[in-house]
């Protein structure tokens, strides 16, 4: 085991031998396909579509068999639909962006809760915190599972938390000079802001305590990570997680800093051709697949994840046996990922379609200012508003700004233009103009 990583007792799978680790994944997928089929009459209705019965998963390469989930049957049986446990067993429910209006709504047992927290110990054990450890925790608390999540797995290390959440960026910056704070968990580009806005307030960071930077929820570079660590000096780590399947804590950096240890005792990976949806050998890329091998609530067989990235099955320097998977970088779909919350370009589609006075040319236009990001959408409206009715154009301008900040829970600044002004497009539509500092 690496000297600088602390252990705790809850890393054991961490370093279980391959031959037990596979028997363990093996028994937990027969147990979580049975569930699920028992359970969810979406599983079981492609099972049978597929001739296929629990008892065929006679090996762990077995569930190559096993049909996907993808984020739309999340959509299409929202709100609870994909629950394989009923409502009085489940004792949280947390919910991320959809592709249109609605959200999708995951769930979690108390024995869900059990495990989620003890993969969260096994990160921030891999980071070298412990308990002495004080951890600001400015994930968002909330229907986003970052600050929930992270917390729940501070207070199980046995740190102390302190519960920021996001925004207010000069109170965040207070309590980590004034409260010792040794661990910081938000979004790397959030950080970066906190970066600009402590050199403005003159804060030294060699005076600080802090030393450990949880960052993830959104693709961050190498760059990012050399600009980061520089400018504050601590080391800054990699988390990684969806909601689907857990939220934060599915993958972790450990010391060695050479891709994400997936914890493959609870979340099985495989990569896919994104095309065929065949299974990939390791070290090959494609899309990431993953089942949850434990949880209860809401099982996911093969869920895809449409992020990018490779397996790589190499012992990793620092002992663990579990398998690591290269940091993503990408994602299949179109996705984006503005201030860590989860966008699609649908859902402001959607949105704005339902204002009265909107045509369907829209354009996203997104900038960092201030390390921040900042979304700008172009529309076009009906020539009628262009008249002499200010009024009534400043009006839509509000309902629109409104439309769209309450169906993706951020601010956006809304600029109305004359009919026949946005650029047309041969193909696709071009609806997202990405100009944000990737920090390279
Ligand atoms: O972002 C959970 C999380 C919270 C992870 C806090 C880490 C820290 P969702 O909102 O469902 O869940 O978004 C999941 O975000 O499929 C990736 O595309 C992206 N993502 C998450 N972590 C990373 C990361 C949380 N470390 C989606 N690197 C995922 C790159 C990430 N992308």
């Amino acid at each position: 085991m690496n000297q600088t990583a602390t252990y705790h007792p809850a890393s054991a799978p961490d370093y279980l031998p391959a031959a037990q680790l596979r028997s363990l994944q093996f028994q937990r997928l027969r147990a979580i396909v049975q569930r699920a089929y028992d359970n969810v009459e979406l599983f079981r209705a492609r099972m049978t579509e597929r001739g296929l019965m629990p008892a065929d998963v006679q090996t762990l390469a077995d569930i190559a068999k096993l049909p996907f989930t993808e984020k739309t049957d999340l959509r299409d049986t929202y709100p609870f639909g994909l629950f394989a446990s009923p409502m009085g067993e489940i004792v949280r429910l947390h919910a991320s962006s959809g592709t249109t209006g609605k959200p999708i709504v995951v769930a979690y047992t108390a024995e869900d809760i059990r495990v989620w927290q003890e993969a969260m110990v096994r990160c921030f054990a891999a980071y070298g915190l412990t308990h002495g450890d004080i951890i600001q925790n400015s994930y968002g608390y909330g229907l986003f599972t970052g600050g929930l999540g992270a917390h729940y797995g501070a207070e199980a290390l046995g740190a102390t938390v302190i519960p920021t959440s996001g925004g207010n960026t000069e109170r965040q910056i207070m309590v980590l000079k004034d409260f010792g704070v040794t661990a910081l968990c938000c979004t790397p580009s959030y950080f970066l802001h906190l970066v600009d806005r402590a050199e403005d307030l003159g804060v030294n960071w060699a005076e600080l305590k802090l030393k450990v930077g949880v960052f993830g929820a959104e693709p961050w570079t190498e760059g990012m990570r050399r600009a980061i660590e520089q400018a504050s000096g601590i080391k800054a780590f990699d988390i990684y997680g969806l909601s689907e399947i857990l939220g934060p804590g599915v993958g972790f950096e450990c010391h060695a800093q050479a891709g994400l240890h997936i914890i493959e005792d609870h979340f099985y990976p495989e990569i896919v051709d994104t095309e065929t949806g065949l299974p990939l050998p390791d070290g090959e890329e494609g899309e990431l697949v993953l089942t949850t091998l434990s949880k209860q609530a809401m099982p996911m067989i093969r869920y895809r994840t449409h992020d990018v990235t490779r397996i790589l099955a190499e012992p990793c320097e620092c002992g663990r046996t579990i398998r690591r998977i290269q940091r993503i970088r990408l994602r299949t779909d179109d996705m984006l990922i503005l201030r860590g919350v989860n966008v699609f370009p649908s859902q402001i589609e959607a949105a704005l379609l339902e204002v009265e006075g909107t045509l369907p040319h829209y354009q996203i236009i997104l900038t960092t200012a201030h390390g921040l990001d900042r979304i700008e959408v172009q529309i076009e409206v009906t020539s009628e508003f262009f008249g002499d009715r200010l009024g009534a154009l400043e009006q839509l301008q509000r309902q629109i700004t409104h439309a769209i900040e309450h169906t993706i829970g951020l601010s956006v600044a809304v600029k109305l233009v004359q009919p026949q002004t946005l650029t047309r497009s041969e193909g696709k539509a071009k609806r997202v103009i990405d100009n944000r500092d990737k920090g390279e």
